[in-house]
Order: structure tokens, then sequence, then C-alpha cells
């Protein structure tokens, strides 16, 4: 029944997956932000830790603005406790001066502690401490209520609905007191709320413990009374008025951080990391202990190389250690110089532009193309693309058409519908985290047939894959017109290559933005560069030794019934497929117990039941190393 003039809304969002509770949350505004609202309140149903849901229910419903109550906030007292037996006198002690009888102060301590799992609060009667809500299983569940000052966002902030929840409850007049545990296991601060204050409580409960309770303390009642007092708590629309004071709404830094890190970490994408005390050889230091190295991009052992860490050194010596400057200002030194001529000259290319790392140089790419493009680029995206193809995408307020993974029929049919004059279709070459290749003769047949743009992201091919360590563009003969080489893989330095024309080069030079504002890298990350295209250049027999460990792994792997694709991997990026994250993450414990370094991917980096062991292979690394990798593999899956 909304009013003519001011319409109000009540939108509430209740999400379930196979029946059992998500989440919930609910929302009082004007119909223009009914829609925001809706897409907020959606999305944190989608991004709930707890997991996703497969049923969301999204409700709207029009309610009377003068039915509406509006109750002041209550003030927020931090009590310093210290742990959780603390706690329990503070509340005892402050029921007993609000005249709650020492018994029914127990009986409350002791419901607060052994009852939990209801969806709403518990109904205590204060002189005979029995409970008398309806409903025992389920409690009395406090909806209809928001706040002026709303906090949206996607996550939860407890503080705040929490004091919404316990102003309006705490504002009926046979409500003596609330006392709150949340039953998320590591939130820990709970609340006494009584005669206007809410009384914060840290550390009401131990990290991980799993209960959670409400229980409303109320005064004595008829049965007429009680339900007055129920349909106040559950339909009564309230807001509650805490603009005066701003402060209490947002979480501080240090909370909102601590917040997100859990919800992080429930999620099971919290990452741990590796500290190396050695080079990335086949043998190296893990967290202190020697493990045979499977996981490192370093293929052709380059990183290491008597000849590059000379380049680097000498240059070090006649150069010291920052450049001082960006390219465009004093980072620009005779070794920048001669490392965009040697990746030119090593790639066939025009030119080369050298960015601090590849994320730079894919990012500020696709932003420069976007921008010659007249902002009205088209790009056409292969779905398993490297994050910072990705990101580069949105930086430049691209919306990327993805197509399926190497599927060149949907990326024709995709083609074939566009009505853009410019058009950029890009693709990783080696593919990351699967190891497959581009078709790039596909790709580069699509491209002229729709006067497209094509960009590959060479990252993993360039030194591991054709004769002479060129990579894919070798691999298949294919030019692109934009090629990204990335010298932090093979060629075991830092920083990403742009090969192009000698125009867009030029382009690149003014216009890059991480070229023109990041500091440029050092002179001796770009002599050892220079030197590892050196070496790849004379010695192309690093490349065939890689091609034999790859070749090997292929052939042991396929003898211990683990599958490989028809004719063995071609990239040094091979995936073992094993599914279940935790199985996964339990194969990569125990290889690592047998003395072996392979990470589990899991969710979110590939899709979920789809964990795998990535494993990378050296030429360096020994035929004997890897029968016994193999053996423990087979022991530990
Ligand atoms: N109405 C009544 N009871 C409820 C409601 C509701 N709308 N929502 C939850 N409960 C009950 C239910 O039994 C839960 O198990 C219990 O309360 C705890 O719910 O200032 O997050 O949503 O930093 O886990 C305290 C914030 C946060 C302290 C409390 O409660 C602070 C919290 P949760
Ligand atoms: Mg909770």
């Amino acid at each position: 029944m909304p009013n003519a003039t001011t319409s109000l809304y009540s939108v509430k969002m209740r999400a379930s997956r196979g029946g059992e509770h998500i989440s919930g949350a609910e929302r009082i505004c004007t119909s223009e932000h009914v829609g925001p609202i809706a897409a907020s309140l959606n999305e944190r149903a989608l991004g709930h830790p707890k997991g996703t849901p497969d049923e969301i229910h999204l409700t709207v419903r029009g309610v009377d603005p003068v039915s509406i109550g509006y109750v002041p906030a209550l003030e927020v007292e931090e009590v310093p406790c210290q742990s959780p037996e603390q706690a329990r006198d503070f509340i005892s002690t402050r029921l007993k001066e609000l005249g709650v009888a020492a018994p029914v102060a127990r009986r409350v301590d002791e419901l607060m502690h052994t009852v939990s799992g209801l969806r709403g609060a518990m109904l205590v009667d204060a002189r005979t401490g029995e409970r008398i809500e309806p409903d025992r299983e389920r409690g009395v569940r406090v909806t209809n209520l928001d706040a002026r000052s709303q906090v949206t966002g996607p996550t939860k902030n407890h503080h705040h609905e929490a004091l919404v929840l316990a102003s309006k409850v705490c504002h009926h007049p046979k409500i003596l007191a609330e006392v709150c545990i949340s039953d998320d296991p590591d939130y820990t601060t709970g609340y006494l709320a009584a005669r206007g204050t809410y009384y914060r409580i840290p550390k009401i409960k131990r990290p991980g413990e799993d209960v959670g309770t409400r229980v409303f303390v109320c005064a004595p009642m008829t049965a007429e009374e009680k339900k007055e007092l129920i349909s106040y708590l559950e339909n009564r629309v309230i807001v509650v008025d805490d603009a005066p004071a701003p402060g209490v709404a947002a979480p501080g830094f240090d909370e909102l951080c601590a917040q997100e890190n859990r919800r992080w970490r429930e999620a099971d994408l919290e990452r741990t990391q590796r500290v190396f005390g050695t080079a990335q050889e086949a043998t190296a230091t893990v967290d202190g202990a020697e493990r045979v190295l499977l996981s490192s991009s370093n293929y052709l052992g380059l990183s290491q190389h008597p000849e590059v860490v000379a380049a680097a050194t000498g240059a070090l010596r006649q150069f010291g250690t920052g450049s001082g400057g960006s390219r465009l200002t004093t980072g620009t030194t005779t070794w920048h110089a001669r490392v965009e001529e040697a990746f030119a000259s090593f790639t066939g290319y025009e030119d080369a532009v050298f960015f601090a790392t590849g994320y730079q140089a894919n990012l500020s790419t696709i932003q420069a193309l976007n921008r010659l493009a007249g902002g009205n680029l088209e790009v056409f995206s292969d779905q398993l693309n490297h994050a910072s193809l990705i990101d580069g995408c949105r930086i430049a307020g691209l919306h990327a058409r993805v197509y399926p993974h190497r599927d060149m029929a949907v990326l024709d049919k995709l083609l074939s519908v566009s009505r853009s004059e410019h058009k950029l279709i890009i693709s990783d070459g080696v593919f990351s985290m699967d190891g497959t290749v581009a078709p790039l003769p596909s790709l580069r047949r699509l491209a002229d047939a729709y006067g497209a743009w094509l960009y590959i992201d060479d990252a993993h091919g360039v030194g591991t894959l054709g004769a002479r360590g060129r990579g894919t563009i070798e691999r298949f003969g294919v030019r692109p017109d934009i090629l990204m080489a990335t010298a932090s893989k093979a060629l075991g330095a830092e920083g990403g290559a742009v090969c192009t024309n000698a125009e867009f080069a030029h382009l690149l030079r003014n216009q890059a933005r991480s070229y023109v504002f990041s500091t440029a890298t050092s002179a001796a990350n770009c002599a050892a560069v220079c030197a590892a295209l050196g070496v790849i250049d004379r010695e192309p027999v690093v490349v065939d030794k890689l091609h034999a460990n790859i070749e090997r792994l292929s052939r042991l792997l396929q003898e211990a019934g683990i599958p490989v694709p028809d004719g063995g991997w071609e990239t040094p990026i091979v995936p073992i497929p094993i599914g279940d994250e935790a199985h996964a993450l339990r194969v990569s414990e125990r290889l690592q117990d047998a003395g072996f370094h392979v990470p589990a991917i899991r969710y979110p980096t590939v899709p979920r039941g789809k964990a795998i062991l990535r494993v990378t292979l050296m030429s360096t690394i020994t035929g004997d190393q890897l029968a016994r990798f193999v053996e423990a593999l087979a022991t530990a899956m």
C-alpha cells in the first residue's frame, strides 16, 4: 500500500542451497533505490562465504510510510573485556543491576551457552527465567527494519546490523535487555543492549566456537501483550535513526580488513607464500627444506646461466641498482635501448617496447589500442586468457566478448555479427594453467577475414616453443600484429616486450601509461635479458633439453596410467588432473613430504571441482628426478 507521494519499499533477500539457509538481509528504501539495492543484495547472496546459493528470493513489497516507526540508535559503549569469563561476569552483573534476580541471570547465561542454531531469538521471562516464545525451534525473528544511514556493500557488517536490530528490539517497553553472541565462528564480539546503551563485548566467545544465540529478557506480560510484542518484533517497520552518529556505522579500517580476510579464508581462497632460500634450480630450498622444483617458470634455467648473471653484474656495476625515473625521463640506458633491439630482432618485428612487467605491458597496450580505435574497440578474448589481458580490457573500460577456450567456430560467429569498425582478437599463445597452445593459424585467418587485429601474449611460449625458441610464432609460422613476449619466464629475468610495427611502438612510447608513468626496470635486468636472448640464439640446444624433458615426463605419466593427451604434452606446463580441491591439496602435501614441490591449483584459478597439480618443467631437471617424481605422484594419488 505505498503512499502516492513518497513510496517506500521493503526489499528482502533470502538465499539458500539445497533448502538450507545461507544468508538473508533486508532494506527499506524509496522507489528509485529498489533496483540498485536489489542488485547489491543479490551480489551479497552470490558472494557469501558459505557457498553459492541455488535459490535466491528477492521480495519487494510496498510499505505504508505512515506506519513506519522511527527509533533512535542505541549509544555504543565498548566494554574492555579480555575473555569469555569476563564477558559472562559483565553480563550477569548488568542483568542484576536491571533488577533481574540472580537465578534468572544464571538461567540466561545457561541458555546462551547451551542453545544455538535458532533462526530467531529466545524470549525469557525476567521474573521466572522461563522461555515464553511460541516456537522453540525457531525463536522469534526480528524483521522489517533498517537504518537511516544504510551501509551498503556486498559484505555483512556485523556490528551495524546488530546495532540496528538491538535498537529496534530495545525500543519496545517490554524488553529489559538483549544479549547476543554471533553464530559466525570467527566473529567473537557480542553485545548486551539495555536502557539505551549497546554494550559491545569483545571476546564473548573463543574463535572457532560454534555457538550463536540471542536472548531477549522480557518484563512480565499478559498473553495479549506478548502477542503485541512478537508482532512488533516481526512486522512493525522500524527505521533506526542512526544518522547523528555517523562514525558508528562504518567499521574501522582494521576491522573492515579483518572481515574481508575472514571471508576469503572461509571461502577457502586464502593462499600461503612459499619462501625460497635458493635460486630457481632443479633442486631448491623451499621453506627451509630441499625439494625438486617442479613449479618454476625458469624453463631454460637461464636465471643462473653464467653469461646472464655476468651481464647483469656488469651492468649493475656500471649503472647501479635503480633506474632513477620512468623511461621518458631518466630511466632509459644503453641497455634499455639494446634490449628493445634484441627483442625486435629475436622475434622479427620492426620494433619492441620493453615494459617493467608483462602485466603492465598488457594493461597499457590494450588501453592504447582502445584509444587508437577512438574508444570503440571490440575485443574478442579466449575464455582462459591470462588475468592481465582481462584486467587490460577492464581498465580500458572495454567489454570483451569471451569465446570458449580455443573455440574457433564460436569466435567466427562472434566476429561475423560484429558491426565494429575496430576489432581485436586477444589470446595467450600458451595457456598458463592448462598448458594448451592457441591455434594461431586459425586466429590469423579469422583476423584477416574480418579485419581484426591479432594480439598474442606469448609469455609461456617464448623460449619454449619452436626449434629456435621463438615461441608460438615460430611453431606455427604465423605473425600476429602484436606479440607480447615476457622476459620473466624462459628468459629468467623480468619484463614484458611488446613486439610490433614501428608506428605502434612509437605510439606506445608516448601513450602507454605504465611505460610513461612507471619507473623503468633496472639496466642490470635489461642486460640479463639481452644475454638470455643471446644464449638461446647461439645454443638452441637448451630448448631441445627442455623438450626432451617434456617428452620424458609425458612418457612416464602415460606408463603410470596418468592421463596425457595424444602425442604427449607440447609445452613445459603439464597439468595433472585431480578434481576435488581437498584431494589436490593432499596430493600436493604428500609430494612435498616426498621431496617434490608441485602446487595444487584450485578455484578460482581453475573451475570448481577441476583442481589440478600444475607441473612445470625446466631443462635443468634430470631424467632421474622425473622418474622419481612420477613414482611419488602415483603413490600420492
Ligand atoms: N531476529 C532474531 N534473532 C536473530 C536474528 C533476527 N533477525 N538474526 C539472528 N538471530 C539470532 C539467531 O539465533 C542467531 O543464531 C543469533 O541471533 C546470532 O545471529 O557490535 O552476527 O546474525 O560488533 O550471527 C554482534 C555484533 C553480531 C557485535 C551478531 O548475529 C558488534 C551476529 P548473528
Ligand atoms: Mg551469523
